[in-house]
Order: structure tokens, then sequence, then C-alpha cells
């Protein structure tokens, strides 16, 4: 096994979710385990590549989402996983308040029942909106109407789609089965947000067998992104994945941003899978963003 292959496929998980989010990037205040992870590293990947997106249009987003399996290609790895439209990065939804969202859902996995949940919002549980007791049962479809309150406690943010099937959940969020979910309006809470460049963050982990895992980024390793000295961007970042980072665990892979000067901003967050931070390159080193406790 080559000195590569063995730090994506044989350390730790908190080793390898560094390895996702630090090539590329400088750093000023550099871990130790860091420098180690990226002399290892290939030192170019490729440019960070953004989700496919569906926008609402006149107050309805109109999508057909289709559980299947397929065989999903990591770098230089691949995994019979089991996804959306046959993407690992399925199509990020873009809503606002008071939008209405109709996904037509369609279950094509050979054995499992499957749903759809939509993690973080605050609607309805019932009926055929976020109801998680909902059943989609192979070869059959289910049309999903979620309705999004115009105010309250629904918020603009990023969010996440997956399966909520009771039983089913890890094995198919695990296969790549998770998407975003964007309620706009976050510029208007923060308007030092209002016209920056956007970029998501979408993280996945995968796991190989024999305690084997990748982590990837936008469905990408090691992804290069780019970002000049004095130029802001908006970054939204989520773990979209069964386990790290979310629940109970995010305490262990919590992120923190780096700026040029070393200095962790924000503060670390809690009770949250995603984030969404605008972050500043000032001179001359690029920000980067880096998992907390990674010791
Ligand atoms: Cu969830």
């Amino acid at each position: 096994m080559t000195t590569e292959k063995a730090l994506r496929l044989g350390i730790t998980r908190r080793h390898l979710l560094g390895a996702a989010g630090l090539t590329g990037l400088s750093l000023l205040a550099k871990p130790a385990w860091a420098e180690a992870v990226l002399d290892a590293l290939p030192s170019h990947g490729q440019a960070l590549t953004q989700p496919p997106e569906i926008r609402s249009e006149n107050g309805v987003l109109n999508a057909t989402l289709t559980a299947a399996p397929a065989r999903v290609p990591l770098g230089e790895f691949a995994f019979p996983g089991l996804v959306y439209n046959g993407a690992y990065i399925p199509p990020l939804l873009r809503v606002r308040r008071s939008d209405t969202i109709r996904i037509s859902f369609r279950n094509q996995l050979p054995d499992d029942p499957s749903n759809l949940h939509y993690h973080g919002m605050s609607v309805s549980p019932q009926g055929n909106s976020d109801n998680v007791f909902v059943h989609v049962h192979p070869g059959t479809q289910f049309d999903y109407e979620v309705r999004i309150p115009s105010h309250g406690r629904q918020g603009p943010g990023l969010f996440w789609y997956h399966p909520h099937a009771h039983g089913f959940v890890t094995k198919q969020i695990l296969g790549g089965m998770s998407g975003g979910l964007v309620v706009e309006g976050s510029d208007r809470l923060y308007p030092i947000l209002s016209g920056l460049p956007e970029r998501f963050f979408l993280i996945k982990h995968a796991e190989l067998g024999e305690g084997n895992e990748i982590i990837s980024i936008n469905g990408q390793l090691n992804p290069l992104i780019d970002i000049h000295p004095g130029e802001m961007q908006f970054w939204r970042i989520a773990h979209i994945g069964p386990r790290c980072l979310s629940g109970s665990a995010s305490a262990a892979c919590r992120f923190m941003s780096w700026h040029g000067t070393g200095t962790p901003w924000p503060s670390r967050r809690r009770s949250t899978s995603s984030s969404s931070v605008p972050v500043s390159a000032s001179t001359p080193s690029p920000s980067v963003l880096t998992p907390a406790n990674t010791r």
C-alpha cells in the first residue's frame, strides 16, 4: 500500500477529515499533525466544484428524487453506493420562506423502504410533509409537499435532506443518500454576506470495510479552494453524513476558522452539524477551515 493510500485508508476518521479539508491551502498556524498530513498528500487536487441546484420558482420548488444503487467513484477509489438521481452529490434545493417544496420521491432500492426527512427545518411533521413515519417501499413513489413557514422559528440557512426510515437510515446515508437544502435570506440577517461569492462544502464519509473510510467534500478528495489575498467568500459548510459531526458526535469534530492571524473565528458552535461563515483572507495568507479537537 502506498503512503498516500495508507493515509486515506488507514488512519482515524478525524485525521481523514483533516486531510480532506486542508489540502491546497497554506496555514500560518499549522498544528503538527496537519504538517504530517499535508506533506503526505498530493500537492495539487482538482478545483472544488459546486453541487447542482434546483431553485424554487413562483413560490414552488418542483423536483424528482430517485433513490437507487450506483457505483460511486471517489478519486481513485470506488464503492457500491445508494444515491439520489444517480449522483453522490444530488441537487442542492434552494427555497425561500413561504415557499412550498414538492418532491416526487421514487424508491428504486432493491430491498429497503426509504423516505425523506428535511433536517433542521421547522415544518410540519405530518401527512405528506416532513413525516418520518412514511415508508416508501421499493418500486413505489411518494409525493411530498412541504410548506415552509413565512415567519416564526424557520430561519434562513443551510439544511439538508436524507432518509429517515427507522432501521435503514445509516446504511442509506452512508451509501450517499443526502443533499443540501438552503433557505435563502442569510444576507438579510447578516448584510456583510451580501454579494459575496458563495461556496458550499458538503462533507460526506464513506465506509470501505475493514475500518477504512473516505471523507470527501462535494464528492471530491483533496479539492483545491481558491481564495485570493483580501478576498471574502461566504462558505456554507455541512457534514451531511450519518455520524461524524451529527448530533452528540459534533463535539469531536467541530470546525474552526483560522484567519491569517491564526485567530480561531468564529468561536465553537454548539448543537449544529452545519454552519455558514464569511471567510476573509487577509494578506498574505488565505484563511482555512480546520476541524477542531483533532489531537
Ligand atoms: Cu437528520
